[in-house]
């Protein structure tokens, strides 16, 4: 049955339910972190890593993008950034002896879990066509096979090429430039299922796609909304901002359908108040909106402030933005209350109360995530918070703007370095120029198309930049089968997982250096950089020895591969590039607008910030010109008598399809991931009582069904009509077609569900 935990799995969910916590961090955070630290890298270890995390010298953590602050504390880590760290940095290790003992076919059948804690990868493997069992090989054959494959192909839109935001800039930078030099823009990322979204409202409206503010505007705002996102868990380190804005006297509304613990009240383990103490309140107003209720909140704040005599910045409205009145007049005749309290699920005077606070703040900022980028009207929604902060002028300014928190912590770079199915012809052009070769220009594949491109047959190789592409992608029974109709499956990686074990007709597992390694190649020791989601750039140095001494760094793989595939036609000095990362950068330097004298200016402590022009100049690069209103209709989900609508999200012992560990405690669940959690009006509604055990169906537009058996129901307070439960386990019940309109993301956080209660065991 599909998404059930392994038959053979030693690991078992057995969820077991308190009631959900007021309050995140303190000192629970750092015991534990320092618990999973020590089992997975001993005690010496342990200190010296924690130690080195986001220091100017040290590496970047691979947790989260959220930026690092200017006055840096001894330890700035938080528990998840340490649990990141620990996973990299493990005592354990899988090598050739663990594949002689582990056939493929028993591996398939191991949780995720298990996967990912028999340790870190020691050699290149390969899985020969018909075989069962990875055997090692060395990474010229392995070169040799990637080649054959490659070079087979009828054309180079037959492969693709992902990338997981994790990979640096100059690895990101290579890799792109191979996979046009070879002839093809299909580079989709997990971007594409993350902030596609928020890329494509931002671009359309204010001329880039990337967060108009810096951590200091945080310090600086007098209202921050903090929409879609649970920075207790995945971004800890933005509650140590927020408590600093709230000092200074900023309020802070949350928009969620969880009260989620993080955002309630923060006890700073850097303090002693946040120690001992009860900590720092970090809400103001919490909106318990209904899924997928955002653009109607919008929309009717939008309204009721044009309803608002001197609301409005009409000064910079006229100077900057463009389609005001078109905007204005589609907000004006939104008149529904009773439309946008069905959509919201939120009372008049709640929405009366967040809008005094508008109006009370001269200087507000919207940060949100994956609660609204991951719907089918998404990129309207996130335009309609662009409308919302360009009717008081409230972007180009300190302590004001849009603030997407970005997720892997390199995510944003990867997109700047080039990693995009749909490059810009600028972009293009430069490479052309640098390089003197000529860049392919129809667009590729993203996610979604490269899944349905190996299910249709039109892809036949698959490579993986990191990531786990079968777990993180939607529609899981589908894409394993697209997957497994390729004739090759390419992973580097640094540890085990399930994408290892769903293979095309033959598969190779080339193990890398991670973050908090030393990198050391002909041209003596590098550093690799990489940029936060607010557009800091900034170096990342490892020091611990490598897991093992076969592995290659992430730029050294690319460097050989390109020479190996591409061989006399390619007029790149890849070995170069290979010897001395410094010489990537100095093309970086020639080719994207912003890293002008890149080598000098990373050199600088802390690194240095990209030119973003609505934030620096006030100007907005786009088709007009000018800041773009837009008015699109207000949509929202409607359900179905009986049904609920499920947001698939995070719980606090994962990174992605990396499971930490069975617990979320700021949620009250522990030991189990199995979990669905229901509202008590409609679980009782439905007849479901807590503790009871149920399958979860989703039902798709086209009548197709998709099913997730075996969820311990969980009374819990979230929105009506809603129901949460963890990804990847939920990503079964994701139809492939289920996209987010423009963007293409999947909507992973709307699917309408029933739930069928399991019969009473006998
Ligand atoms: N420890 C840890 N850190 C991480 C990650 C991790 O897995 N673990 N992942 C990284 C990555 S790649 C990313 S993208 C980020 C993800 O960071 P988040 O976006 O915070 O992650 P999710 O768990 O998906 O949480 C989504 C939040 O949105 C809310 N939500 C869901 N639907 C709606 C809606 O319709 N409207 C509103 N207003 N809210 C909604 C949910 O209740 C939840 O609080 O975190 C990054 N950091
Ligand atoms: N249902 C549902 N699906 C979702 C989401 C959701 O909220 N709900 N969120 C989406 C989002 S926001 C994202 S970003 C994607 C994530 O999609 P991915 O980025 O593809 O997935 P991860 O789980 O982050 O990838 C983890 C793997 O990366 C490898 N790795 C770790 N460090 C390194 C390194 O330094 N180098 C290399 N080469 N490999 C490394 C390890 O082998 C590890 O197993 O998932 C998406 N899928
Ligand atoms: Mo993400």
């Amino acid at each position: 049955m599909a998404g059930k935990p392994p038959a053979s799995d030693p690991i078992q969910d057995a969820p077991e339910v308190t009631a959900p916590e007021h309050s995140a961090v303190g000192l629970p955070a750092i015991k534990h972190a320092l618990r999973v630290s020590r089992q997975q890298m001993g005690v010496r270890r342990t200190a010296l890593t924690l130690l080195r995390v986001n220091q100017k010298d040290g590496f970047d953590c691979p947790g989260c993008a959220w930026p690092e602050p200017e006055h840096r504390h001894a330890a700035e880590f938080c528990e998840n950034g340490a649990k990141a760290v620990a996973e990299e940095a493990t005592l354990r290790r899988v090598t050739p002896e663990f594949f002689a003992a582990h056939p493929v076919s028993d591996l398939a059948d191991r949780s995720g879990y298990w996967l990912g804690q028999q340790g870190r990868l020691t050699h290149p493997v390969y899985l020969p066509e018909g075989a069962d069992r990875y055997e090692p090989v060395s990474w010229e054959r392995a070169f040799d096979i990637i080649a054959e494959e490659l070079t087979a192909l009828d054309s180079p839109d037959e492969a693709v090429f992902y990338t997981s935001g994790r990979t640096s800039n100059e690895a990101a930078f290579l890799y792109q430039l191979f996979a046009r030099e070879f002839g093809t823009n299909n580079l989709p990322d997990c971007s594409n299922m993350c902030h596609e979204s928020s890329g494509s409202a931002l671009t359309e409206t204010i001329g880039i796609g990337k967060g108009s503010v810096l951590l200091e505007d945080l310090y600086k705002a007098d209202l921050i909304i903090v929409a879609g996102q649970n920075p207790g868990t995945n971004h800890p380190r933005m509650l140590s901002a927020l408590e600093q804005a709230k000092n200074g006297g900023a309020k802070i509304i949350s928009i969620n359908p969880l009260p989620e613990a993080g955002l309630e009240r923060f006890k700073n383990p850097q303090t002693p108040r946040g120690l001992a103490g009860r900590g720092t309140a970090l809400t103001d107003l919490f909106l318990q909106v209904r899924i997928g209720g955002d653009q109607a909140l919008f929309r009717t704040l939008n309204r009721l402030i044009l309803e608002t005599e001197g609301a409005v910045d009409t000064a910079f409205i006229e100077e900057h933005t463009h389609g005001f009145e078109e905007f204005a007049a589609a907000a004006r005749a939104d008149t529904d209350w009773e439309a946008t309290l069905a959509a919201t699920g939120l009372t008049r005077a709640e929405i009366e109360r967040a809008l005094k606070m508008v109006l009370e703040s001269r200087r507000t900022i919207v940060c949100w995530a994956m609660g609204l980028t991951q719907h089918k009207h998404s990129v309207p929604t996130i335009q309609e918070v662009v409308n919302f902060l360009l009717l008081r002028g409230n972007i180009g300014r300190p302590g004001a703007g849009v603030c997407p928190v970005r997720g892997h912590s390199n995510v944003q770079g990867d997109r700047t370095m080039g990693i995009f199915e749909r490059p810009a012809p600028a972009f293009l052009d430069a490479l052309e120029k640098e390089f003197g070769f000529a860049p392919p220009r129809e667009h590729g594949f993203d996610v979604v198309r490269a899944i349905r491109a190996l299910r249709d047959g039109d892809a036949k190789v698959f490579f993986a930049m990191g990531g786990n592409f079968v777990s993180a992608t939607p529609d899981t029974e589908v894409t394993e089968a697209a997957v497994r109709r390729a004739r090759l499956t390419v992973h580097v990686s640094t540890k085990l997982n399930r994408s290892h074990v769903v293979t095309g007709a033959r598969a190779l597992i080339l193990p890398t250096l991670g973050r908090t390694e030393r990198d050391v190649q002909a041209g003596g020791e590098q550093f690799v950089t990489v940029e936060d989601s607010m557009g800091m750039v900034h170096a990342s140095r490892g020091r611990l020895a490598p897991a093992s001494a076969h592995l290659l760094s992430e730029p050294a793989i690319v460097a050989r591969l390109a020479r190996r595939v591409l061989g006399e036609d390619s007029a790149t000095p890849w070995e170069e590039f290979e010897k001395d990362y410094a010489t990537i950068r100095d093309r970086i330097a020639r080719v994207i607008p912003g890293f002008e004298d890149f080598n000098t200016k990373v050199a600088r402590p802390g690194g240095f910030a990209l030119p973003h022009a609505p934030r620096d100049q006030r100007t907005f690069p786009t088709a007009t010109g000018k800041a773009n209103f837009t008015a699109a209709p207000v949509e929202y989900p409607h359900l179905p008598e009986g049904r609920l609508l499920l947001q698939t999200l995070r719980s606090h012992d994962q990174y992605n399809t990396t499971i930490y560990g069975l617990d979320d405690r700021y949620r009250g669940i522990k030991n189990g991931r199995r979990v669905v959690l229901v509202n008590p009006e409609d679980a009782r509604a439905l007849g479901v009582a807590d503790g009871s055990y149920t399958d979860l169906v989703s039902e798709w537009k086209d009548g197709t069904e998709r099913r997730a058996p075996g969820f311990r129901v969980v009374h819990y307070p979230t929105a009506r009509g809603c129901a949460a439960a963890y990804y990847p386990e939920t990503n079964v019940l994701v139809p492939l077609d289920h996209t987010a309109d423009t963007s293409n993301t999947p909507a992973s956080k709307s699917l309408v569900i029933r739930l069928e209660p399991a019969a009473p065991e006998a």
